[in-house]
């Protein structure tokens, strides 16, 4: 349990002592978690004196893998993602840098001795109830060195972004990095009348609910992917909000409003293509320079416009651009495909009736040569190469059709 997770900590640290090298490659992240997560990283080397260099990541591609581990004799982070995948970092690695892994997604062990897979739910713990990337990042900073318990502020934070709570409350290691915050005086825990807490982060004199800026660190990692959006979410993680954070935010959601009003338009004037069971659409690079992360909060939005139809799969397809931010050029030509469900099918789902997309999408994905990775029932993203699209969604009918 959570013993035997500090204890590979601080082996692990220990093993970094004896190495010597001050110099840390650091890769999180874009979302509030990864973001909180980035940053106490970050600035827990550099009260040890390492020089960090930090690069905010939609998604651990197979391509940014090949381009990280071109290098050998580096030490190489990777925080709120790639637990699932220590065995194929493993093999990239073939004990070539040493590797740390603080992820709380569903893990599996490294083959490398190299690769530390400091993931807690190779320990026991949930990731998705007990512990947050942003608590794990507390916890080894707080391993590093005693002093390191002020980022329980940004902790706390990490663990409200994620949005696992269990009746409205944080539980377990998440909700100890939340105690710790209050005892420093970071952070309130305010009782709700359904039973739930809201957690009020207090910096320099002003209060915010941890829920809202959550949404606001989504903002700069999501919608200013490419603008230099994660590094100012960083600050914030640290530093708190300011007048200048605040303007992005607002910049950022009006970018994305006309995005997302222009791309409506389209579709309702036929860029909406229909099939059997699936209304679909590809949006090639016109959200660029937004994440891939919105084509599927757009279609999130769609679910319940009236010009979409009610009994059938809505999926869409945003271009995966080829360059990462401060990281450079990578050897990408693929397209991320996102789905959602309209209510009326979402209960069809949920009672068995149809089928869900935890199954759909990744075996048609598969059918195609293309790349799975998180998919639930009812929300789900593949990556497939471009080209593909019109194939994938063929596939999926083929699956359906047979599947009655
Ligand atoms: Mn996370």
């Amino acid at each position: 349990m959570k013993e035997d997770f500090l204890k590979a900590v601080k082996d692990a640290l220990k093993m970094l002592e004896e190495y010597g090298k001050k110099e840390v490659l650091l890769f999180h992240h874009n979302d509030c978690d990864g973001l909180t997560s980035g940053s106490i990283l970050e600035e827990a080397f550099r009260r040890k004196g390492y020089s960090v260099q930090r690069y905010s990541l939609e998604k651990p591609y197979p391509a940014v893998l090949a381009k990280i581990f071109a290098q050998s004799g580096k030490f190489i982070i990777f925080a709120d993602f790639a637990g699932r995948i220590a065995p194929i970092i493993s093999d990239l690695n073939r004990g070539r840098n040493i590797v740390f892994i603080l992820d709380h997604h569903v893990a599996e062990k490294s083959t490398d001795e190299k690769v530390y897979n400091l993931d807690p739910e190779l320990f026991g713990l949930k990731g998705d109830r007990d512990i947050t990337a942003s608590a794990v990042c507390y916890l080894f900073a707080k391993a590093m060195d005693e002093n390191n318990r002020d980022f329980s502020r940004t902790g706390a934070l990490g663990a409200v972004g994620d949005g696992f709570f269990v009746n409205g409350r944080l539980v377990n290691a998440n909700r100890e990095v939340a105690m710790e915050a209050v005892k420093l005086g970071f952070l309130d825990i305010k009782e709700r009348d359904d039973g739930g807490e809201d957690y009020i982060w207090k910096f320099k004199g002003k209060q915010y609910k941890c829920r809202e800026l959550g949404s606001y660190l989504d903002v700069l990692g999501g919608v200013g992917y490419s603008q230099g959006g994660p590094d100012i979410g960083v600050k914030v993680c640290l530093n708190g909000p300011d007048a200048e954070s605040d303007r992005q935010v607002e910049n950022l959601k009006v970018t994305m409003d006309e995005i997302f009003t222009r791309e409506i338009k389209r579709l309702k004037n036929g860029g909406l293509k229909v099939t059997g069971h699936i209304q679909w659409f590809n949006l090639e690079d016109r959200f660029s320079p937004m994440g891939v992360k919105m084509v599927g909060v757009f279609c999130g939005k769609l679910k319940n416009m009236d010009f979409i139809d009610p009994e059938k799969y809505i999926a869409g397809f945003q271009h995966i651009p080829p360059s990462i931010p401060n990281f450079g050029n990578v050897d990408i030509h693929d397209t991320k495909i996102s789905m959602r469900v309209p209510k009326p099918l979402e209960k069809a789902i949920v009672a068995k009736k149809a089928l869900g997309l935890d199954v759909l999408l990744p075996e048609a994905t598969a059918r195609v040569g293309g790349f799975s990775d998180a998919c639930h029932s009812l929300t789900a993203a593949t990556v497939v190469r471009i080209g593909d699209e019109k194939r994938l969604i063929d596939e999926m009918e083929n699956i359906l059709k047979k599947n009655g």
